[in-house]
This record gives C-alpha cells, structure tokens and sequence, in this order.
C-alpha cells in the first residue's frame, strides 16, 4: 500500500489537479477496492455456468455471487452458492447487488450471440453495450478492483486477414454481435485510460463445452454436433463441410478467463483484448473425428444465414501478444477435446440425463 505523504508531490495535492491521472496512477493503489468477492453475470450461460464453479473452488462458495437475468439456474447452480437475479441494464438494481455483497470484481459475461443478434440487432446492442457501460461506470465510482468482459472473433469481418488473424489489424464486422464487440473493446481501452479502471479481456473464439448449451451463435454446431452423434447418430449441420473457425475447449477458456484475470498488472499490456487461440477445424474434419468413436454417425450439411457469418470471421488466430504479454498456452486439440466430449456426453446419455 502506498502511503499518502504531504506536500506538493502527495497524492492529496496530485488529485487536486490531476483528477483523472490521480485515479490511473495512484487511486489504484491507494483506493480499490480489495473485499475479494467476485460477481459474476451470465451464470446460467454456456461459460459463466461453469466459470462460477471454477471460481467457488479457488475463492470459496460464499464469496462469488452468480447473476442470471431470466433463465432459471439449475439446482446445482442455486446449491452451490449465492444467486440473485439482474437486470443488468438497470443500473440502481446492478448497483444494488454490488453493494450488497461488497463486490470487488465482476466477471461480466452477460451477452447476446451473433446468430440472435442477426435476429435482433437493436436488442444485441442494448443487451451488450447497456449492461458494459453500466458495469464500467459501477466498477469506476465504486473503485472496483478488476473487471473482466469477453470480447469474440466477431470483432474481426470480412477485411481482416482470415488466416493467424494477427493481434491488431482491420476490424470492421458485418454483424450487430461483431459491432458491440469493437464499440466494447473500445469502451473498455478508454475507462482504463480515462479513469484506470482495470478491465481485462479476451477475444473467445467458438467455445466447445458438455455441460450447458451455447445460446445462439454461430461456432454452435461444434457443440450440437456431439448432442446429436451421440443420441441420434446423425447431425445437420448448418455450415458447410468445409467451413474452418477458431475453437477452444471449455478448460482452456477457462484457464485463459482466470490467468488473465489473476496475472500481475504489470503484464497486461492491452485493455481493450487479447487474441487467443486453442484450434481450428473445418465441420467435416469435426464430424470425422466423432466418427472414431460412432462409426455410424452421418453428418450432413444445410447452410442458413449462419454460413455468411462464419464466412466473414477468422480461420484461425494469432494469440502470439497473448502468449508473450501473460503465458497463455493452450491445452487441448481437437483430439483430446472430442475424446472428453464423447466419453462426458455418452456417460450422461446412459443415464438418461442428455
Ligand atoms: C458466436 O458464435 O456468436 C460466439 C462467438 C464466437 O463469440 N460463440
């Protein structure tokens, strides 16, 4: 802790005329808050479902609040420790919640997808942007210790490199989803700079995961697929066969989500987001590999207006700034992921739970 001293170089007299570098360079310091209690948003979603375990394992049940808005939270969700319901776009009742806990962090994944975007792009705005600006304001006037918000390959479009899509480069997207995401990659970057709220971020590509659904995007297929192989032996996809994107499994995104989070300040080089990779394969190189394991599984392929999403998004992705800013190294391949996939999805299946 630094300590105040007196004089004309003391913090004091620095926030006096400096109101805003005060708070980037010394408030932090001197006036975050550090309660150790985590808010999360979007907990009954694909990835705050199973981040907020992850959480109560390392930080303890008590201490990270789940938020969900209106779907209902499973029973394990509502055993495992505190839940309550916002609307992230009220901010009196956002406010409220964080108070009420002492929160000192928010993990903030709360959003609409790109395929219910394309559906509704004034809701994808209103959801995605409301609810950031609301966090990001909380998160200053309440001297928040960290926030961490996800951005999406969605940021790049059409004009990016499709191939090991480097850190920075165009990134202009053809869809609401991909929109909100630059306008918040840019909102984060500017509240760090502005006001040095510390707000972290990653560029999730399609996340692979068997314990709750993805809700409309476009990468869910690449979990769909494993559904139907294993109850149906049979999947339409709707991409085609020869359709390549970025994917990660659930314990990279995971592991990447609390690294960054967890790592020194002084590594995070970037506030608006990080690049990172776990793999990529086409849907036909997917269903090729399910069929190891169900030799009689068939896919076939119905592209809808999904195809010209995935079309407009990156192959693969360059995380190398990742990997050199905080050591991010992903683990799983396409292997490993399906052979965990299969062997989770097929347990629950023979127990009549799929
Ligand atoms: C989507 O498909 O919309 C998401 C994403 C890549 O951000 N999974």
């Amino acid at each position: 802790m630094v300590q105040a001293e007196s004089g004309f170089s003391s913090p004091k007299f620095l926030y006096r005329i400096y109101p805003h570098r005060f708070t980037r360079q010394w408030g932090y310091l001197m006036q975050r808050k550090t309660t150790k209690q985590i808010l999360l948003t979007g907990a009954t979603g694909q990835i705050g479902s199973e981040l907020v375990v992850e959480l109560r394992k390392k930080h303890g049940r008590n201490n990270v609040v789940a938020v969900g808005h209106k779907k209902q939270p499973s029973e394990t969700l509502l055993k495992s420790g505190p839940f309550e319901f916002v609307d992230l776009a009220d901010r009196e009742s956002a406010e409220k919640v964080v108070k009420k806990y002492d929160i000192d962090t928010i993990y903030h994944l709360a959003a609409v997808l790109s395929a219910t975007g394309e559906h509704y792009p004034q809701l994808a705005w209103n959801v995605n942007m409301g609810s950031l600006i609301n966090i990001l304001e909380i998160a200053r006037e309440s001297r928040l210790a960290r926030v961490f918000w996800p951005s999406s390959i969605a940021v790049f479009g059409p004009s990016s490199p499709r191939t090991n899509t480097p850190q920075e480069t165009v990134l202009i997207p053809t869809t609401m989803y991909g929109v909100s995401k630059v306008a918040g990659e840019l909102l984060c970057n500017y509240y760090f700079k502005k006001f040095g709220v510390d707000v972290r971020g990653l560029r999730y590509p399609g996340i692979i995961s068997s314990e709750v659904l993805p809700g409309g995007g476009t990468t869910d297929y690449a979990v769909a697929i494993f559904y139907e192989a294993i109850k149906n032996k049979h999947y339409t996809c709707f991409v085609r066969e020869d359709t390549v994107l970025p994917m990660m499994y659930m314990p990279d995104c995971i592991k990447a989500t609390i690294d960054l989070m967890e790592v020194d300040p002084a590594k995070v080089k970037r506030h608006d987001s990080y690049n990172v990779a776990g793999m990529s394969f086409s849907a036909g190189e997917l269903a090729a590999e399910i069929k190891k394991y169900i030799p009689d599984f068939k896919c076939d392929y119905k592209p809808d207006f999904r195809q010209a999403i995935a079309d407009s998004w990156p192959m693969s992705i360059d995380d190398s700034v990742a990997r050199k800013d905080w050591g991010w190294k992903p683990a799983c391949s396409l292997a490993t992921m399906t052979k965990d996939m299969i062997e989770k999805l097929s347990k629950r299946h023979i127990e009549g739970k799929l």
